[in-house]
């Protein structure tokens, strides 16, 4: 039995040292260790020896077995290894290859005018207010001094969506719902960016959609002059310490007085050129005095507290910053326009 089991040993490993591939490593492994193989044959044969014979015949079939175990494993080893080689090859990456850049976006030339503005005007303790785009009539025009069927009302056509409902045409509603909010407490000091909607006919610098923002600031003793120095720090913090404005006579039913304010033109110096029409003045805003009839409609004595307001086109703003020669670039989205704005 000894030297059947040696002869075993000896063919196993002969036919092992052949083996070529995976397959015929696990058809030997059967072969010769597997529940029919000649191994465990004669394994079960042990029961017909002899006390004596036993022990010695069982310690050469483990030798048997361990030997060829052992060369089995060797080999499997060698092909998880190879496989793994394989693996690795075919997965490597090439770091050295250029990569593809992701497309990226940018912040849009308008919200980064908004940014900035706020940016101003917080530094001066101004808080940054929101209304709704759809709006009701009362706070559009009601509220503000306007009633239904005031002329005035013909300065801004209006997107109506029924008949107390419409597209806001100014940022001004929100001061009014700003002084609601604050229950007649001062001081109201915020401003508020938006959209706003008008029927104009669309050309080089009216949009029938464009944004404003609104300023506003109420309390005790605020006068005319706060307005102008107000707007005098901002136009200089963002055109440049050289900006003046100029503050001409005009009409808002909101504010009384009202002015339009013009700031010095930032393409020529004031000097006069095209895009000033050689005035070398660009108006950029609309403001004034908070009318005593708006302020005591929204909760605030008029005798006791004062306010002002303003409200600024931010394209125009935009336009005069960047030198752009037509509103409608900003809402194109051609890609050639916005990528200048890219790195500003
Ligand atoms: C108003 O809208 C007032 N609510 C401003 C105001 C607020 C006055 C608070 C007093 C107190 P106006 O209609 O002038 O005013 O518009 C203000 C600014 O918006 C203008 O100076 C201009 O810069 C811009 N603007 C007006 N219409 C258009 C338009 N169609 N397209 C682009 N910008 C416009």
């Amino acid at each position: 039995m000894k030297e059947r089991l040696l002869s075993l040993k000896e063919e196993a490993l002969s036919e092992l040292s052949q083996v070529e591939n995976q397959q015929q490593l696990n058809d030997l492994r059967i072969k010769y260790l597997g529940k029919k193989g000649p191994l465990t044959e004669i394994l079960r044969g042990m029961g017909a020896l002899s006390a004596e014979e036993r022990p010695i015949i069982g310690q050469v079939a483990n030798e048997v077995r361990g030997a060829i175990e052992e060369v089995i494993e060797a080999k499997q080893a060698d092909y998880n290894a190879a496989e793994t080689n394989a693996r690795l090859a075919a997965e490597t990456i090439d770091v050295t290859l250029p990569g593809r850049p992701a497309a990226r976006g940018a912040v849009h030339p308008i919200s980064k005018v908004i940014q900035e503005i706020e940016d101003i005007f917080v530094g001066m303790g101004y808080t940054v207010a929101e209304g709704p785009e759809v709006e009701q009539d009362y706070y559009n025009f009601e509220a503000l001094n306007l009633p239904k069927n005031h002329p005035a009302r013909d300065m801004q056509d209006s997107f109506y969506v029924t008949d107390e409902i419409l597209m806001r045409t100014h940022t001004s509603p929100v001061q009014v719902r700003t002084m609601e909010k604050m229950k007649g407490e001062v001081p109201v000091k915020i401003i508020c960016p938006g959209r706003v909607y008008r029927r104009d006919d669309d050309d080089a610098t009216h949009s029938h959609m464009f944004t404003q923002i609104e300023g506003l600031v109420i309390d005790k003793g605020i006068r005319m002059s706060d307005l102008k120095g107000t707007l005098l720090q901002f136009v200089q913090e963002l055109f440049g310490k050289n900006t003046q404005i100029r503050m001409r006579p005009s009409f808002f039913p909101f504010t009384e007085p009202s002015a339009e304010v013009d700031v010095t033109c930032a393409m020529c110096g004031g000097q006069g050129c095209r895009v000033c029409k050689h005035t070398g003045w660009l108006e950029i805003l609309g403001s004034g005095m908070v009318h005593p009839r708006v302020l005591e409609m929204a909760g605030y004595d008029p005798e006791v507290y004062s306010g002002f307001a303003f409200g600024l086109g931010v394209e125009r703003v935009a336009m005069l910053k960047y030198d752009i020669e037509d509103i409608r670039h900003f809402y194109t989205n051609d890609l050639r326009f916005l990528k200048q704005f890219v790195h500003l």
